[in-house]
């Protein structure tokens, strides 16, 4: 049988790719008939989890939030795309186990600490150099590698139409369309 719905979970370094990848998918998805939804640090943080920072309590607070959002997204028949920099393993594990077996799809979006400051688009990471951003990401905050993901998507070798066919693959492989 076909699952058309689960939780495609977008784990990376702030810049690494995380909502350009996942509104890509969304697009690409629509266009097979799939509907989909993305939630990122503009919809969350911004609405719903306004109330929380950065520290390693709100973090996990934040996902843990995330983490029911995207099960009543799933129940109600939705591809949710979560981007979502998630840096613990323990609360990524916690949405893992939060969502029924299957529907949790951890992608490690792939990209090196010295790309992301690189390419810094919001110039957080020159920010968070000079000391101005306390607990970031990479610089003065911690990430942990996936030690497992369903899938590894290296935005430094992949163009954005090679990650979106091999995230369609992956889909296909589990008997999405
Ligand atoms: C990391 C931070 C921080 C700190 C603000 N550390 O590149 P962006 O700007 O647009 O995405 C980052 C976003 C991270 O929010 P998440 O909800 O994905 O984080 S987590 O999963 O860890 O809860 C970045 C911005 O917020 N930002 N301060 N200290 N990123």
């Amino acid at each position: 049988t076909r699952q058309r719905s689960c939780t495609l979970w977008l784990t990376g370094l702030s810049g690494s790719g995380k909502s350009t990848l996942a509104f890509a998918l969304e697009k690409e998805l629509y266009a097979r008939g799939i509907a989909s939804y993305v939630l990122d640090g503009d919809n969350i943080r911004h609405g719903l989890n306004r109330d929380l920072g950065f520290s390693d309590e709100d973090r996990q607070e934040n996902i843990r939030r995330i983490g029911e959002i995207s099960k009543l997204f799933v129940d109600a028949g939705l591809v949710v795309l979560a981007a979502f920099i998630s840096p613990n393993e323990k609360d990524r594990n916690m949405v893992r186990e939060l969502l029924q077996p299957g529907d949790f799809n951890e992608i490690f979006v792939k990209c090196s600490l010295e790309e992301c400051e690189k390419r810094d688009p919001k110039g957080l990471y020159r920010k968070a150099r000079s000391g101005k951003i306390p607990n970031f990401t990479g610089v003065s905050g911690q990430y942990d590698i996936p030690s497992a993901p369903e899938l590894i998507i290296d935005t430094e070798q992949l163009t954005i139409e090679q990650s979106i066919a091999a995230i369609i693959n992956y889909l296909e492989e589990r008997n999405y369309f």
